[in-house]
């Protein structure tokens, strides 16, 4: 976002007063935490490690301070340099990447593929005056524990100028794997569009909290943003307007990759994700031959659901969806593909079983394994499918069992509760922000549930993890996604990482209230919540 549009979105905060979320809530925030300690405990992060040991005398980084990779791994000095990018500018240190042998008393990244217990993402830190070691037997897992690094630092670490240390890091032992293997995040680029850069910065954000997985909602009725060679009106016509009839926006294919990359360096899987039957009023307005009727609908800016669908009798529908899925399987390194299937409140419920029948295979032919939002369930998901769960706690009873079936029959799940992980659903009724049709969700609502023992009848080696998406009817600038996002997807996040053992709402909330120094160092736009302990303004 450019400069002026940040300035003017700080000015609505500021004179939006009574009704504006963020205000009111100042006004009733609890006495706040005491200012950050020198060093912070060991642990004292989001998400909770595992597993940690204090001990002994903390880590210093200095000026001397180098950064020693195992000099045959690219990745690990990939990790380096991203290390030494992160810590560089508000210490002024040089943190010059070197050979392991080289790094003495300096920070080691260690990659030991025999450390089978840190599985793909898992990390052990050890801390003490002779030296940081970070090991892992992968490289993710160096990455994760990079965050832990940088989480152990003074919030002014984040800063991009040089700041006051000392750097220290408390000593001991931090090991480390997480509690799921998916933890994602959701952004809706097709209601309002979010260029390269304001993707790129989002990646960012949910790196720091481990986050591994970035699904991107790639068409809606109010645009299509990605390009399709075989289908160019896709994005010349679909993808012109938004929610409230502005420019919308596409990315190239060059653009696609470069944010699919990005996210890669992040260790984030790209799940792009095409909504069909429903939800395409873009593509209908482009290609008339998909409607049912043959009359293209005019392009939409409203923000109503449901009333669109492809048309499912039509073999030129497959042709389309073939078109589409080959083209964007080919950009896709990661494993999954999402076909959406939610609110199809326009398709009959035998042309939605039609239309999944025909589309899961195509999924299938060019290498990609189905994801669905759990309307899915409702026809057949494919073998190896993962639903996408997003109903409520008043979501019918019918419903839930049928997606707990699925789970007991093999299909894999996503758990996004709509009233705990929805992050553009309203914190309170003077929210500023957001929609409220599935409640109020403050911060403790999005923390404080097991996603283990969330859907009744669902295995719990069904669940493979948790998802926070964020629609973005009502948002349109990066301020907006900040300050919807923040402080929720910390917990959302803590959710697929941490332990069950370790949550705890109290404990959490004096972690996540010591986030909020860092959120001002990188920038972050943040909900005052008035649940957590922040610390004094
Ligand atoms: C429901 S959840 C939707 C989206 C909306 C969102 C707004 C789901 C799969 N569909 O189309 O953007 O609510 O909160």
């Amino acid at each position: 976002m450019t400069i002026p549009r940040l300035i003017g979105s700080l000015l609505l905060f500021a004179t939006a007063g009574v009704g504006c979320g963020e205000a009111a809530a100042d006004a009733k925030a609890p006495a706040g935490a005491a200012a950050e300690p020198e060093v912070r405990p060991l642990g004292r992060i989001v998400p909770v490690p595992a597993s940690v040991t204090p001990e002994g005398e903390p880590y210093t980084l200095t000026a001397a301070t180098r950064i020693g990779i195992d000099e045959t791994s690219g990745a690990s000095r990939a990790i380096g340099r991203y290390l030494a990018g992160l810590l560089g500018p508000a210490t002024g240190f040089p943190l010059p990447v070197v050979d392991d042998s080289a790094a003495g008393r300096g920070i080691h990244l260690r990659l030991a593929p025999d450390e089978t217990g840190l599985g793909d993402e898992g990390y052990r830190l050890v801390s003490a005056p002779e030296g940081l070691t970070l090991t892992a037997r992968e490289p993710a897992g160096l990455f994760r524990g990079v965050q832990t690094v940088r989480q152990q630092l003074p919030s002014a670490i984040e800063r991009k100028s040089v700041q006051q240390g000392p750097w220290k890091i408390a000593g001991g032992t931090v090991t480390d794997t997480p509690r799921y293997a998916y933890r994602g995040a959701m952004l809706d680029v097709a209601r309002h569009f979010f260029t390269v850069d304001e993707v790129k910065r989002y990646i960012d954000q949910l790196a720091l909290y481990k986050v591994n997985t970035l699904h991107l909602h790639l068409s809606d009725d109010q645009g299509w943003r990605i390009a399709v060679d075989s289908r160019p009106l896709l994005t010349t016509h679909g993808g012109s307007t938004e929610v409230g009839g502005g420019p919308g926006g596409f990315y190239t294919k060059a653009q696609y990759r470069e944010i699919v990359e990005y996210a890669a360096s992040r260790y984030q899987e790209v799940i792009p994700e095409i909504d069909m039957p429903g939800h395409t009023n873009a593509a209908l307005a482009s290609y008339a031959e998909l409607t049912c009727d043959g009359v293209a609908p005019p392009l939409y800016t409203g923000t109503k659901v449901g009333f669109s669908s492809l048309c499912v009798p039509k073999p030129a529908t497959y042709d389309f969806v073939d078109d589409v899925v080959r083209e964007i399987a080919a950009l896709t390194p990661g494993r999954y593909l999402h076909i959406g299937g939610d609110e199809a409140h326009s398709t009959s419920h035998d042309d939605y079983v039609t239309f999944m029948n025909k589309v899961q295979p195509i999924v299938a032919k060019y290498g990609k394994t189905v994801v669905g939002w759990h309307q899915l369930t409702g026809a057949t998901p494919a073998k190896g499918a993962l639903v996408q769960y997003w109903g409520l706690d008043r979501t019918p009873a019918e419903e839930k069992e049928r997606v707990a079936a699925a789970a007991r029959n093999g299909t894999g799940l996503i758990l996004s509760p709509a009233d705990r992980t929805y992050l553009d659903m309203k914190y309170t009724k003077d929210t500023r922000l957001g929609l409220a049709w599935a409640g109020y969700v403050e911060v403790r609502r999005s923390y404080d549930w097991n996603p283990a023992t969330y859907l009744p009848g669902a295995p719990a080696d069904a669940i493979r993890g948790v998802e926070s998406p964020l629609w973005t009817e009502t948002l349109a600038t990066t301020g907006d996604l900040d300050v919807m996002a923040f402080p929720r997807l910390p917990g959302i996040a803590e959710l697929g990482w941490s332990p069950a053992s370790t949550h705890d709402w109290d404990a959490y909330k004096v972690r996540l209230a010591e986030q909020a120094p860092r959120f001002d160092a990188l920038g972050i736009t943040w909900y005052r919540s008035p649940e957590v302990p922040w610390p004094a303004e």
